[in-house]
């Protein structure tokens, strides 16, 4: 990677290639399990942001440790769904950015997660950045600099 390039990815800001709030499908920390279910399902994502009532940022929940707490013995125990709630199963500890970090910081966090949430500071959701989105950009960066240099 030319020295441009890495010019270029270190002055791009998370806010500059996030998908914003309003486009992020997510559920609420008091929805059922069943509601989250539905809503992973439907929008045919693996996981999605759980928000507070306010909208603040306050974990991540998946298809897989959904499924996990309602398998039994010998059966998914579906009727478990409408008992449980989202912040019972979700998890807390997830890694954040905010719009003015660094495309690098982004994509070092990326290294081990599908996508991370981005918040303000006082915790309200701003929306998320995807492996995608990292991709696209780097995918971006090299073409340009490949045409410049022909
Ligand atoms: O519905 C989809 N539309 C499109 N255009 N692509 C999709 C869709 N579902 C999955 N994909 C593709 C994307 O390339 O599969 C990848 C893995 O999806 P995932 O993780 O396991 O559901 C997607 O990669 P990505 O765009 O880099 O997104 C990484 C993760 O970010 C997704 C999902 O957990 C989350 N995500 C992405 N867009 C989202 C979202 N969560 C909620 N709302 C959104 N709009």
């Amino acid at each position: 990677m030319s020295t441009l390039q890495e010019q270029h990815l270190a002055s791009t800001m998370v806010g500059d290639l996030m998908i914003s709030s309003e486009k992020v499908a997510h559920v609420q920390v008091n929805n059922p399990l069943e509601h989250a279910l539905l809503v992973l399902v439907k929008s045919g994502y693996s996981a999605v942001p759980v928000l507070d009532s306010s909208y603040r940022l306050v974990g991540i929940i998946g298809k897989t440790v959904i499924l996990n707490q309602i398998l039994g013995l010998e059966r998914f125990e579906f009727e478990k769904l409408s008992d449980m709630r989202v912040h019972e199963v979700m998890s807390k500890d997830i890694p954040q950015l905010t719009k003015e970090d660094t495309l690098v910081k982004g994509m070092n966090t990326l290294i081990n997660y599908p996508f991370v949430c981005v918040r303000d500071k006082d915790g309200y959701f701003d929306g998320i950045l995807t492996r995608r989105a990292i991709l696209k950009q780097i995918k971006k960066d090299i073409y340009t600099a490949k045409k410049e240099t022909e």
